[in-house]
């Protein structure tokens, strides 16, 4: 396929992803139902065994940062969707997407359309995320994913239950994301705007991230550490990118969702999660 197809298709899939995510509720940007008492997660210490960050060796010079996630419950959507999720197990989460020295570092090429050592890889497949992650668990003898949907939502939350990380005003987006009204129509470096208040950077905006799950129909009533449907034809996205203007797409509660496993776009990377011992 050449690139021209490969973009046009990308614009065909990512207007369909659009229309998904509008479809979907994220066309708005008001306030998101109360969550019931007790959602935000507990303030278990880390301990030697489990450090608040975890720094992974990726060679040649080249690392990549986490942060421990501890166990919590949270309130998902907007108020179609509304239901509570509870995170029963601790994992870390990357504090930023993966960039392309760390892809190139345990990957080999860059095939990223909007080259940039620290920008975020872009241009891989779900199929790619999940062997970036194969390769980088046994580099680095951790158990190295993608994190679920769920995963992804409660740590984009960060304890917050409101629109966004930062709260229910799209005026503040530009503070914490690179989007279509910002992003001068590309990418950006990671790390670059406000974290949010667990230190993840870019969780809105800048790239969209591929997560564990298929996409499909939420469980229905409250659920624990939920993966998604058994199978699928398309993998979750979330979380917004660069290209998009609009203020729906970057809600913490917006599903992306579109093109197969082996889908490529210059919108689209992920970031990793590990799970605990
Ligand atoms: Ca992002």
């Amino acid at each position: 396929m050449t690139t021209r197809t490969q973009r046009a298709w990308g614009l065909i899939v990512w207007a369909a992803l659009a229309f998904l995510c509008a479809a979907a509720g994220c066309s708005g940007s008001g306030s998101e139902p109360a969550a019931p008492a007790g959602a935000r997660p507990a303030p278990a210490a880390p301990t030697a065994a489990t450090p608040a960050e975890l720094t992974l060796d990726l060679g040649g010079g080249v690392t990549m940062e986490l942060v421990l996630i501890r166990p919590g419950k949270f309130t998902t959507g907007a108020g179609e969707y509304g239901r509570e999720v509870t995170i029963s197990k601790p994992f870390y989460m990357g504090v930023t997407e993966v960039t392309q020295a760390q892809y190139q570092a345990i990957m080999g090429p860059n095939p990223s359309e909007f080259k940039g050592a620290t920008n975020p890889v872009e241009m891989v497949s779900w199929n790619d995320a999940a062997e970036f992650c194969k390769k980088l668990s046994e580099k680095t003898r951790q158990p190295v994913r993608l994190p679920t949907e769920a995963e992804w939502e409660y740590a984009c939350r960060a304890g917050t239950r409101t629109a966004y990380s930062f709260g229910d005003d799209a005026s503040a987006l530009g503070e914490y994301a690179w989007h279509g009204g910002n992003s001068e129509g590309k990418p950006h470096p990671v790390g670059q705007k406000k974290p949010n208040a667990w230190g993840l950077y870019d969780m809105h905006g800048n790239v969209w991230e591929w997560c564990a799950d298929w996409y499909g129909g939420y469980p229905k009533g409250p659920a624990t550490d939920p993966s998604g449907p058994a199978s699928g034809g398309a993998r979750v996205l979330r979380g917004g990118s660069w290209y998009r203007g609009g203020s729906g797409a970057f809600r913490c509660a917006c599903r992306g969702g579109y093109g197969g496993p082996a889908h490529r776009g210059d919108r689209g990377g992920f970031r990793c999660a590990i799970t605990l011992p």
